[in-house]
C-alpha cells in the first residue's frame, strides 16, 4: 500500500522511489519496496509449469497440460478418497493477490474439503474470531486511529519493523513520530526491547504470553476506579455486572510477579490510559499467537470499549474501504461448525488450524489427506513443527504449488505452477485497506507484460475451479465466467460506499476503477469515522462483554496467580520470535540487497543470563524442544529481558538434501523446527509460537 515511483525503459526498471504525491503512503518506502526490481528480475523466478519427474528432475511443460493434469490427478484422488482427501494451503501472499482473491471463494466452493489451511491461524485469528463474536463478522476489525491519538498502547507488536499490521499505514514510522511532535505518549510492552521503542516514550518488558494477567489487571482497575465511558456504545452493551465481577481478583498487585511488571507500572499504566481521551491499546503478533491469543484480543477489545476508546476518534476505529468485501448484514456462524479430525481443533470460516495440517495428511483413516494444493505459502519454514510437515507432504499421492519460486515447500510438488507476478501484476488492496488507518483506495497498474503466454494466479484458480467444480457439484453461474479481477473491481468500487448511481441518468457517477486509472497516486477519502453502530451485525445486535467461554478459562488463570515467577531450570528459557526490516517471512532471501549484511539469524540472549552461562556473541549454542533441535550463533544483549530467547522465522534455507536454488548470503536455520504444532491457543486453535519453553545448550550438539 505504500506508493511507489518506478522509472523504467519499458522492459528494465531504472530507479525506485516513494511516490511523494501518494496521500497515503506520503512518500514512505521500506527496503522491501526499494528493491522491488530485485525480486522481479531474480534468475531463478520460476517462468514455466515444472513437472517432476520419477528421477527427482524438473521438465518444463506446456500450462493448457499442466493445468488439466492438475486436475486429473486432484480428481482422481477425490474420487477414490472423497472431497476431503484434497486439502488445500493459502499462504500469506493470497490475501495481498487480489486477482487470486477474487476467486478464492468459488475454489473453496469447488474444492468442497474441510481441509483448508491458511497463514491466518498462525497470525491474526483470534483477532478475527473476536471480530465475529463481539461485532457479528470476521472482517469488523478495529484499527488503532494512529493518526489522532494520544496515547498508543503497543502489546506485541513491532511497527517500526513490520510497519503496522492490522493497521495498514503505509509508513509507520511518521505516523508514530507524529504522536510525540503532537504531545502524546507511545508506550511499549514487549519482552525485547524493539526497534519501535525509538519512537516511545517508555518501553516496560513483560514475560512472554502472560499479557492476559495484565490486561485482567487494568480492566479490574478500570471498574475500581470508575474510568467506565460507555459514551455512545451504552445502549448495545450487555454482561457488564458479569464482566466486573468475575475480574474482580485480578488486582495489579496479584499479577505483578507473573507478567514480571511493578504493581504501580501497571496502575499508572491502566490510569494514564484510561484517563486520556484519546487513547488506544493495540495487540499484535505477540498476544495473538500465543496460547492466550483469544483472551487477550478479548481484553483488548473490551477495555478500549468500556473505557469510550472504542469507535471513536483517537481510538480503536471501523474503515470504510472503497471496496466492501464484508457483503451481507445479518449475522453467520462462521466459526467452530465442525472440528479436525485428528485433534477435534475448531473450524474457523471454512478453514482448519495449520497446526493439524501435518497430523490430518499423517494419520490414516477416512478424510486423510491425500493430495494438496498450495498457493503462495511455504509452511515448510513458516509453520510450527514445520519439520514434520516436511515429512508429511513427502507422503502425499499428490501436490500442485502455485508459487513463483522453487522451495522447502514447493519442492515436494508434482507440479508447480508458476503465475506471472510482481511487477507483471496490478494491483488493489482488497484485504488491507479494510485496515488501514485512513480511508484510501489506490490501483497500480502492472508495469511489464508477463512471459509469452504465462498465466496469472487467477487464470490459474479460474482454470483449476472449472475442473473441480461439478464432482463437488457446485454450479459456475454465468458471473463466474464473466469475472476477472478488474471487473469485479470495478463493480466493487461502483456498489461500494463511494459508489455513486444516478436514478436520473442511470449511470454510475462516484468511485470506479476509470477514477482509480486516473489518479495513479491514490484517492484520499479521510479520516476513519465511528460507525459500530451500522455495522454490528451480531444475533441480538448487543456486544457481549463476556462471551460464554471466557469464565471457565478466567478461573484457570485465577488458580494460576501467584507472586512468584514459576521458576525455570538454568538452561530453560521461553522463547519469542523476530522480524527484520529486510526480510519478509520465509521468502526474499534471494534478493541480495535485503540479505546482504550480517547474519541475522542468531538467537537473542539476554546479557546477565549469557554471563551466566558463559556465553558470547558469535558463539555457536543449541535450543532445544520436544520437536527438535537448532544450532546457531548467539547474539548478547541487553534488549532481550532476562529468561526469554528470540530467534527470527522465515531461514532455513539451503538445508540438507533440498538442493535448491536460493542465493541468500545467511540461509541460516528454521525455527519452526523446535516449534511445538501442540501448542495452540485452545479458543481458536491459533498457534502458539510466543513463550514456548525451550532449552539452551552450550557446547552440545544435536
Ligand atoms: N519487514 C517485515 N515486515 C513484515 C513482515 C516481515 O516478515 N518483515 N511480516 C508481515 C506479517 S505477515 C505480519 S503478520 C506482520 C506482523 O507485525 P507485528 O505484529 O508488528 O510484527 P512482529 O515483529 O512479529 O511483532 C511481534 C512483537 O511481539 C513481541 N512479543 C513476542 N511475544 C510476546 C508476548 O508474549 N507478549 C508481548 N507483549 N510481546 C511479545 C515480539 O518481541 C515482537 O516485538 O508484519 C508484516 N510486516
Ligand atoms: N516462528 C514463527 N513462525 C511464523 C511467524 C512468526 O512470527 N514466528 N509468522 C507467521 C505469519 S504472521 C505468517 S503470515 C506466515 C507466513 O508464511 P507463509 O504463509 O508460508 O508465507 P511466506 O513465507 O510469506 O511464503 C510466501 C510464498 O509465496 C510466494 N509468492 C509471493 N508472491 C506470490 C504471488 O503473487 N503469487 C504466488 N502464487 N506466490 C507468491 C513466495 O514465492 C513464497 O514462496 O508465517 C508464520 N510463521
Ligand atoms: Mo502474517
Amino acid at each position: 500500500m505504500c506508493g511507489l515511483e518506478i522509472e523504467h525503459d519499458g522492459e528494465k526498471v531504472l530507479s525506485v522511489r516513494g511516490d511523494k504525491k501518494d496521500p497515503f503512503s506520503r512518500g514512505f518506502i521500506c527496503p522491501k519496496g526499494a528493491r522491488i526490481a530485485e525480486l522481479h528480475e531474480d534468475p531463478s523466478r520460476l517462468k514455466s509449469p515444472l513437472l517432476k519427474q520419477p528421477d527427482g528432475s524438473w521438465k518444463e511443460i506446456g500450462w493448457t497440460e499442466a493445468l488439466s493434469l492438475a486436475g486429473a490427478r486432484l480428481q482422481a484422488v477425490r474420487e477414490e478418497y472423497g472431497l476431503d482427501a484434497v486439502g488445500m494451503y493459502l499462504g500469506n501472499p493470497t490475501v495481498h493477490n487480489y486477482g487470486f482473491l477474487t476467486f478464492a471463494g468459488d475454489l473453496r466452493r469447488a474444492l468442497k474439503s474441510r481441509n483448508v489451511f491458511s497463514a491466518t491461524s498462525m497470525d491474526q485469528l483470534p483477532h478475527q474470531f473476536m471480530a465475529h463474536e463481539m461485532f457479528g463478522h470476521t472482517l469488523h476489525l478495529a484499527v488503532p486511529d494512529i493518526d489522532r491519538t494520544d496515547y498508543l498502547l503497543v502489546m506485541g507488536a513491532n511497527p517500526a519493523v513490520s510497519n503496522g499490521s492490522l493497521m495498514s499505514t503505509g509508513g509507520a514510522k511518521p505516523r508514530l513520530e507524529a504522536i510525540r511532535a503532537r504531545g502524546g505518549q507511545v508506550i511499549v510492552l514487549d519482552p525485547r526491547r524493539t526497534e519501535t521503542t525509538r519512537y516511545a516514550d517508555a518501553h516496560h518488558f513483560i514475560r512472554p504470553a502472560t499479557d492476559v494477567y495484565f490486561l485482567l489487571a487494568m480492566l479490574q482497575q478500570v471498574f475500581a476506579n470508575n474510568w467506565v465511558n460507555r459514551a455512545h456504545l451504552a445502549p448495545f452493551l450487555s454482561g457488564e455486572e458479569a464482566l466486573r465481577q468475575s475480574v474482580k481478583d485480578f488486582t495489579p498487585e496479584r499479577v505483578a510477579g507473573i507478567c514480571g511488571l511493578p504493581a504501580a507500572t501497571i496502575r499508572q499504566l491502566s490510569k494514564d490510559y484510561a484517563t486520556t481521551e484519546r487513547a488506544v491499546i493495540y495487540g499484535r503478533m505477540g498476544l495473538s499467537t500465543q496460547e492466550h491469543g483469544t483472551l487477550c484480543n478479548w481484553l483488548i477489545l473490551v477495555i478500549n470499549l468500556l473505557t469510550g476508546h472504542l469507535d471513536r476518534e483517537g481510538g480503536a476505529m471501523f474503515s470504510t474501504p472503497a471496496v466492501n468485501l464484508i457483503r451481507r448484514k445479518q449475522y453467520k456462524k462462521t466459526y467452530g461448525r465442525y472440528h479436525s479430525r485428528v485433534r477435534g481443533l475448531p473450524e474457523a470460516e471454512g478453514e482448519l488450524p495449520v497446526a493439524v495440517l501435518a497430523e490430518e495428511i499423517l494419520t490414516p483413516g477416512p478424510g486423510q489427506i491425500r493430495a494438496m494444493i498450495t498457493h503462495a505459502g511455504n509452511p515448510v519454514l513458516s509453520s510450527p513443527n514445520g519439520k514434520q510437515l516436511d515429512r508429511a507432504f513427502a507422503e502425499l499421492d499428490f501436490m500442485v504449488c502455485i508459487d513463483v519460486f522453487l522451495n522447502e515447500t514447493t519442492r515436494h510438488a508434482d507440479l508447480i505452477l508458476p503465475p506471472a507476478a510482481f511487477l507483471e501484476v496490478d494491483h488493489y488492496d482488497f484485504v488491507f485497506n479494510h485496515l488501514a488507518v485512513r480511508n484510501n483506495a489506490k490501483y497500480s497498474p502492472s508495469l511489464f507484460s508477463p512471459a509469452p503466454g504465462q498465466w496469472y494466479d487467477w487464470q490459474i484458480a479460474k482454470a483449476l475451479i472449472k475442473q473441480l467444480a461439478p464432482l463437488a457439484n457446485y454450479p459456475l453461474s454465468r458471473f463466474f465466467h464473466w469475472s476477472t479481477p478488474q471487473r469485479l473491481l470495478n463493480l466493487g468500487l461502483l456498489t461500494g460506499p463511494y459508489g455513486k448511481f444516478s436514478k436520473l441518468s442511470k449511470l454510475f457517477t462516484g468511485l470506479s476503477l476509470g477514477k482509480l486509472r486516473a489518479n495513479p497516486h491514490g484517492i484520499a477519502l479521510g479520516p476513519l469515522v465511528p460507525r459500530l453502530a451500522t455495522i454490528l451485525c451480531t444475533p441480538d445486535r448487543k456486544i457481549k462483554l463476556l462471551p460464554e467461554w471466557a469464565p471457565e478459562h478466567l478461573l484457570a488463570l485465577s488458580e494460576k496467580l501467584t507472586d512468584d515467577l514459576p521458576a525455570l531450570s538454568n538452561h530453560e528459557f521461553y522463547l519469542i520470535g523476530r522480524r527484520h526490516l529486510r526480510s519478509n517471512n520465509s521468502w526474499m532471501h534471494n534478493v541480495a540487497g535485503l540479505a546482504k549484511g550480517k547474519n541475522r539469524c542468531t538467537v537473542q540472549v539476554n546479557t546477565t543470563d549469557a554471563e551466566r552461562l558463559g556465553i558470547t556473541t558469535g558463539q555457536e549454542v543449541t535450543i532445544a524442544s520436544r520437536t527438535g533441535a537448532i544450532r546457531l550463533p548467539a547474539e548478547v544483549t541487553a534488549e532481550m529481558m532476562p529468561g526469554v530467547l528470540s530467534i527470527p522465522h522465515g531461514f532455513g534455507h539451503q538445508r540438507k538434501g533440498t538442493n535448491l536454488p536460493v542465493a541468500a548470503a545467511a540461509p541460516g536455520v528454521s525455527v519452526n523446527d523446535i516449534t511445538d504444532e501442540q501448542l495452540v491457543d485452545p479458543i481458536s486453535g491459533n498457534a502458539a509460537f510466543s513463550g514456548q519453553r525451550v532449552q539452551l545448550l552450550v557446547g552440545l550438539t544435536t
